[in-house]
């Protein structure tokens, strides 16, 4: 969620030059929910890196990783894709995370969800696993006082500090639908497509806590002064 990203030092398929020292292996978060998957990045070097998936949602997901072409696929030998490099997490309570170290070849990948029909419910996307990718995730762009940007099964800030007499708006960046409720009750939206927002202004102080009512996992605070 909103914890600090070490900066990560991939290593080049073909090193030039010696590779910087690491500041720790390189990781990839992947948060799951309903009805999403998604990975922090879209694109990752070829390499060591460490799966960090977590169940964000309300009942169990399981993650699956699949080459679909590339380095990942041993195949070329007539026999089809049987040798494909493939994964399965274990099945993952809400809540839970795992971590998968794994060496990517470069590729492209398919990543979802294996419980039941979550796939086709929209647990299902791609891992590009190429040289050229970004070393590390883009840091959270700043957003404008009073906004929270729901992105990832996550409240961007998860943290906001508004004054009385304010307003802050929430918006859904997600594939999946998600809420924003107050967890002592008060106010909720409705649920929030991709692109939809709310907001709410905040007349007195104190401290509200919410959550996403489809996704508790998912938690947020707004302290009013
Ligand atoms: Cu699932």
């Amino acid at each position: 969620m909103a914890t600090a990203t070490a900066a990560t030092a991939a290593t080049p398929a073909v090193a030039t030059t010696p590779a910087k020292p690491a500041s720790g292996p390189a990781e990839l978060r992947i948060a799951m929910g309903e009805w999403a998957l998604v990975p922090e990045r879209r694109a990752v070097r070829p390499g060591r890196v460490t799966l960090v998936i977590t169940n964000r949602g309300k009942v169990e997901h399981g993650f699956e990783l699949k080459a679909e072409s590339g380095g990942g696929r041993h195949g070329g030998d007539g026999h089809g894709g049987d040798d494909r490099l493939e994964l399965e997490s274990r099945v993952l309570a809400p809540g839970e995370t795992a971590r998968i170290p794994v060496t990517l070849p470069a590729g492209v990948y398919e990543i979802e969800c294996f419980v039941a029909d979550h796939d086709d419910r929209g647990m299902h996307g791609l891992l590009e696993v190429r040289d050229d990718a970004p070393a590390s995730s883009p840091r959270p762009r700043r957003v404008a006082t009073g906004a929270v940007r729901i992105e990832g099964f996550a409240f961007q800030p998860r943290s906001l500090t508004v004054a009385a007499g304010k307003s802050v708006t929430w918006t859904n960046a997600d594939a999946a639908a998600h809420t924003v409720t107050a967890s002592a009750g008060g106010f909720s939206s409705d649920q929030l497509g991709r692109g939809q927002r709310f907001t709410r202004r905040f007349a007195r102080a104190g401290r509200f806590a919410y959550i996403c009512a489809l996704h508790p996992e998912m938690r947020g605070v707004v302290t009013v002064r």
